[in-house]
């Protein structure tokens, strides 16, 4: 048995089945390139969903990483510590907004957004507690929890979960008729990824988020955008929303915060919103510690100083019109902007093979729903590495019957 069989036999004897990972095993990584037990080399075209914009252990964040582990590594929000200021000083200059609560996951920053929305609703719109309306998209993915959860469409993310938090409206995704029918007295915010990732890079018309930003703010709704995948450059843009100079009320934040070695997530938004946080409404063990807190630091430092956004702009047009140029007849459609795309085949296609094929000819990428592939490398690819991952996609996909 190779070293890979074991340690992926010993993954199913002792870990819950909660996933269905590709048969890989990354043993070591840096920057594009991962690695298995064997020695054998993959570029990684997933980045951990995005959380490794900045590549797999960027020499700037692990000695952050270090430099801070030698200091100090947790204090709890108990007492102050040296970093968290500095932090979320850095974050507000980033983002543009005046605070920023921090968290660890994706799920805390988006359970942190709605507890804001609601107290906000009471507080200043006058909403009667218990009656504050939250409106999100079919199809959606803002994370795992038991409320997250409750106004999933995805069958798999919420079967016997129940019983569902109530206070959701579900409307489609990239419909403003829709949204403005959906607004009552009782909404206190539009919850929106401006890009859906899991829904398969789902990219909304062009004006859909300046109309959502229009359409809230006339009817005193929160825009809330959940940039936890689709934010820190990926898209081309420091955020998605920027593409349309769009300026949500909240936005929740995750994922490449933590430079892809620790978990870091926020929320930012301006002191009439997250004002509604005083002492003991809101918390977590690990939030604003200073480990994350030095890591988050560097991670931002590494955004700027090598224009990841600019990269991430200039090296997705690459890949998708050479996409575009591949002869492959299952292929539907191409989409995502900046380096966040997706390969939509037929309905009816499997693309599990696809992927083991990709796997063997040094390609990691995985499908989001049986037929729709996401390609999302980490923004420091070169232009070289680019090109070779797409020889490999083009024959690999001519392969295809
Ligand atoms: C899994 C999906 C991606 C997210 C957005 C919040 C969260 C996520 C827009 C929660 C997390 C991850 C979770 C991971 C797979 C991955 C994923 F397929 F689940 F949907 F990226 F598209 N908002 N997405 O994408 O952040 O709590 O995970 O830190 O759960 O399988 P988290």
């Amino acid at each position: 048995m190779s070293a890979t069989q074991a340690i992926i036999a010993q993954d199913e004897r002792f870990g819950a089945h909660n996933y269905h990972p590709l048969p890989v095993v990354i043993a070591e990584a840096e920057g594009v390139i991962v690695r298995d037990p064997d020695g054998r080399e993959y570029m990684d075209f997933l980045s951990a969903y995005s959380a490794v914009n900045q590549g797999h252990r960027h020499p700037r964040i692990i000695a952050a990483l270090k430099a801070q582990a030698d200091r100090c590594t947790l204090t709890s929000r108990a007492f102050h510590n040296d970093r968290m200021g500095e932090f979320l000083q850095k974050l507000c200059a980033y983002t543009g907004y005046e605070m920023a609560l921090p968290m660890n996951t994706g799920a805390e920053a988006v359970e942190t957004a709605i507890k804001l929305a609601r107290r906000w609703g009471v507080e200043v719109k006058g909403v009667e507690n218990g009656n504050q309306e939250i409106i999100v998209c079919a199809d959606n993915f803002h994370g795992r929890t038991s409320t997250i959860i409750s106004f999933s469409t995805d069958p798999d993310a919420r079967v016997n979960y129940g019983p569902y938090a109530p206070g959701f409206k579900i409307i489609p995704f990239d419909d403003v008729p829709a949204l403005e029918q959906a607004i009552g007295p009782n909404t206190v915010a539009f919850l929106v990824e401006p890009i859906q990732g899991e829904a398969g890079v789902a990219v909304p018309s062009a004006g859909y988020l300046q109309a959502v930003r229009r359409v809230c703010s006339e009817h005193n709704v929160l825009m809330i955008a959940d940039e936890v995948q689709t934010g820190f450059c990926r898209t081309g843009r420091k955020f998605a929303c920027d593409h349309e100079g769009v300026r949500p009320d909240v936005m929740t934040l995750g994922k490449a915060l933590g430079g892809g070695v620790f978990p870091v997530s926020a929320v930012v938004a301006d002191q009439p919103y997250m004002g509604v946080f005083t002492p003991g409404t809101h918390g977590s063990t690990f939030g604003g510690n200073p480990l994350g807190a030095a890591v988050a630091i560097a991670a931002l430092e590494v955004l700027e100083e090598e224009k990841l956004a600019e990269r991430a702009e200039r090296l997705g047009q690459t890949f998708r019109a050479a996409m575009a140029r591949i002869e492959c007849p299952r292929i539907r459609q191409v989409r995502g902007k900046g380096l966040l795309n997706a390969v939509v085949f037929d309905d009816q296609f499997e693309a599990w093979d696809v992927c083991l094929a990709l796997r063997d000819a040094g390609i990691l990428a995985k499908q989001t729903h049986g037929n729709i592939i996401r390609f999302a490398p980490p923004l420091v690819i070169t232009e070289e590495q680019l090109q070779s991952a797409l020889r490999i996609i083009r024959d690999v996909f001519q392969e295809i019957a």
